[in-house]
């Protein structure tokens, strides 16, 4: 059973950096399994419901009230399974309906880390089923051995620090190896939203279509005219190819989707208009009332500024991101490249089976890589990209006596 201290619960827990979110990850055996009682103990290490989030480890912000939790697979064709939770800073709901691709990047190495895979060469590869939605992704993550040459050197102490846990972070395993396999953070890998550099983690989607909603395009069409209180009609793509976005051309709305974050954060009557065509959208999606849900999320669309496909200003769903999620990066891509879509009409996707689409947002760019059906029209049949992650801090979160009570 889960450990007291003092009249506090100890749960172990990792502080992750996943892509540009940030948030505790767990092993799943050490919450509590029943959903009411593992999300009392999530809202209380984040501190929510606060705004400010005084009492916890969220940052105020959606994009750090995140929680992961990640188990073993069948170790057949799944190495991991990952549940991503969507907290929010000043209420007290716990999503764990849609996914999170930034959370996702943290998965592996949180796994090596913990005790749950260990590492099997230079770089480890795992097959990571996200049960949100039965997503599935493989992830490669850097995995020296320590000592070996172009390693960073990081002791087995820094390494490893396993303590009580099963397996040990940096276990390898292997006979005769001449030290242990730790994943490394360091690297060349710049993310625009992320200060500095890191190391590369590379996902690759299969299968993202419908992730939430039934198909690709949940309502049939490539495009909708919409009317919502307040809006007149508008033009719109309804869309899911792994995050159920709603994409909206900015200059039907009077704004030139350029603007700062700040500016729109500030933009009360956008939100109330985007929030008033989200829920007339969420029905059409056949998603039902999405007042208390965190999908489907706005994105408004603008020709690039700098060189790319498009520009984004992405709403989750009621704050600006500050760049763009990953499979809504994803989503607003597959838009680009789909005849007829609000996206593609302002949007250059190159022809061919394997294109780059860079999607610009508030931060930079998210470069977006998509495999395309040779037939016409092009579907887009997987994706990849690259995010990095890093640990934060490894330790327990001490969970009030009063949200799991383990007696
Ligand atoms: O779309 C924020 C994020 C996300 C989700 C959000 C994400 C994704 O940037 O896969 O990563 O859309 O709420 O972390």
């Amino acid at each position: 059973g889960p450990r007291t201290y003092g009249d506090q619960v100890a749960v172990p827990c990792r502080f992750m950096r996943g892509g540009t979110s940030r948030g505790p990850f767990f092993r799943a055996a050490d919450l509590p399994t029943d959903p009411a009682a593992r999300d009392a103990v999530l809202l209380a290490a984040m501190g929510s419901p606060d705004p400010r989030q005084i009492d916890g480890l969220g940052g105020a912000n959606p994009l750090t009230s995140k929680a992961g939790i990640v188990g073993p697979g069948d170790r057949r064709d799944i190495d991991l399974v990952f549940r991503f939770a969507q907290l929010q800073p000043d209420s007290d709901l716990v999503d764990t309906t849609a996914n999170c691709g930034n959370m996702l990047a943290a998965v592996v190495p949180f796994a090596v880390e913990s005790g749950l895979l260990v590492p099997d060469g230079d770089t480890t590869t795992a097959r990571v089923l996200t049960l949100n939605t039965g997503l599935v992704a493989e992830i490669t993550v850097r995995t020296p051995l320590s000592g070996a040459p172009g390693g960073t050197g990081a002791d087995e102490e820094a390494a490893g620090g396993a303590d009580e846990e099963p397996a040990g972070g940096a276990a390898d395993g292997s006979a005769g190896g001449t030290g242990a396999r730790y994943v490394a953070y360091d690297g060349d890998t710049a993310i625009d939203g992320v200060p500095g550099t890191a190391a590369p983690v590379t996902i690759g989607f299969l299968d993202t279509a419908g992730s939430v909603c039934s198909a690709l395009l949940p309502t049939g069409n490539v495009r909708d005219r919409v009317e919502a209180p307040g809006i007149g009609p508008v033009d719109v793509t309804c869309i899911d190819n792994g995050q159920p976005l709603v994409i909206v051309d900015a200059a039907d709305l009077g704004r030139t989707g350029h603007e700062s974050v700040g500016a729109l954060n500030a933009d009360t009557e956008l939100k109330e208009r985007l929030e008033a065509l989200r829920l007339v959208c969420g029905e059409l999606m056949g998603l039902g009332d999405v007042t208390s849900k965190n999908y489907p999320k706005m994105t408004l669309v603008s020709p690039p500024a700098h060189g790319g496909a498009i520009n984004t200003r992405s709403f989750i769903p009621h704050v600006c991101h500050e760049s763009i999620g990953v499979l809504a990066a994803v989503t607003a891509a597959t838009a680009c490249a789909l005849d007829g879509t609000v996206a593609a009409a302002l949007a250059a996707v190159p022809p061919g089976t394997d294109v780059n689409v860079s999607v610009e947002h508030p931060a930079g760019e998210f470069t977006v890589a998509l495999g395309l059906s040779p037939d016409e029209p092009r579907r887009v049949t997987r994706s990849a990209l690259v995010r990095t992650a890093r640990l934060i801090m490894a330790g327990d979160v001490l969970i009030p006596g009063g949200a799991w009570n383990p007696r």
